[in-house]
């Protein structure tokens, strides 16, 4: 099957799905290729923060853990508005009249922090000619592939994502909206040895969370008492972001997220994908993500 008519096969959900048009080779939204001019020739400033990721690789648990390292451990600062506001997602555009992310960190006072999911090589150069700090946050391929999957169900902008087999292969093979994982985790791994990057798995924070925050606060050039830390620890869990209205999703349209198909905050585990794949998928993944990190010095856990 040729990769448009695999495109075809996925169904459009509803009038507000988008399209999935390439920039560079990378699918995306079709209304982030039409502005990617914009995209490309954003403004970064000196004391932006980039916290980037593949999608569903934890990036909203770092944001908050972010934000909350900034504000000195309040969560009433948080709250100030949910989290896609505070750090806006730098690429998308959803259709109007919702702002566009780059228009909502063009108006940021500094110092900003902005989230993406662009890979390595679509990165506006300004953030690398000003040698911005970059927070990138990798997850597990079969865990990744499983968040992405309910993601497209609960979500309007997402395509039908045809049933597990279906969305594996697809994932697999790349076609999916900020493309292949393989190429992301690799690209952004390689890049930090030429920039600042702070590069974080998933399955660590979950691990020890108070270690990760340590060395994000470190990398951030800012000291927290014991008693910080642990406040940051408590407020980000999973169980207490689940019912947080600032960063569960919940203030955004059900038409654009319908949490009752499946939560944006859904299981915030390492080691779900055992429900969804078969031994054969197991392998047969392992497989492919052993030859295409071959060589890189990448790995990742699939539990703990
Ligand atoms: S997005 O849409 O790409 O920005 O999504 P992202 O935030 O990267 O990933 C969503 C997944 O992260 C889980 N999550 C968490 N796990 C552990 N602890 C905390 N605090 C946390 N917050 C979010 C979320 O549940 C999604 O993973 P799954 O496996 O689907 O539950």
């Amino acid at each position: 099957m040729s990769f448009d008519s695999e495109m075809e096969s996925l169904n459009l959900k509803s009038n507000m799905t988008l399209k999935m048009v390439e920039v560079e080779g990378v699918p995306f939204f079709n209304t982030i290729a039409e502005n990617w001019d914009s995209i490309w020739s954003f403004k970064a400033r000196p004391d932006d923060l980039i916290i980037c990721t593949y999608p569903k690789s934890g990036t909203t648990w770092m944001q908050e853990i972010v934000d909350m390292i900034q504000q000195g451990g309040d969560p009433q600062k948080c709250a100030r508005a949910p989290i896609y506001t505070r750090i806006p997602l730098l690429e998308m555009c959803p259709p109007r009249p919702r702002s566009f992310g780059f228009e909502l960190a063009e108006a940021m006072p500094s110092p900003r922090s902005i989230k993406t999911h662009l890979s390595v090589q679509l990165l506006p150069p300004s953030f690398w000619q000003h040698n911005c700090k970059i927070i990138y946050v990798a997850r597990n391929v079969k865990d990744c592939a499983v968040s992405y999957f309910y993601f497209h169900l609960m979500h309007s902008y997402f395509p039908e994502p045809g049933n597990w087999n279906q969305f594996l292969d697809i994932f697999t093979a790349g076609k999916v909206f900020w493309g292949s994982w393989f190429d992301h985790v690799r690209g952004w791994w390689e890049a930090k040895d030429h920039h600042p990057i702070l590069y974080l798995f998933y399955e660590d924070i979950k691990e020890d969370p108070v270690r990760e925050i340590c060395k994000i606060a470190q990398f951030l050039g800012l000291e927290l008492s014991e008693q910080v830390v642990n406040q940051i620890v408590q407020h980000t869990v999973f169980e207490n972001m689940k019912v947080n209205p600032w960063v569960n999703y919940t203030t955004l349209s059900p038409s654009i997220m319908d949490h009752t198909v499946s939560p944006f905050m859904r299981k915030g585990t390492v080691g779900d994908w055992k429900e969804h794949f078969t031994v054969a998928q197991s392998e047969w993944l392992d497989d492919i993500c052993a030859r295409e990190l071959e060589g890189s010095g990448l790995t990742f856990r699939t539990h703990l």
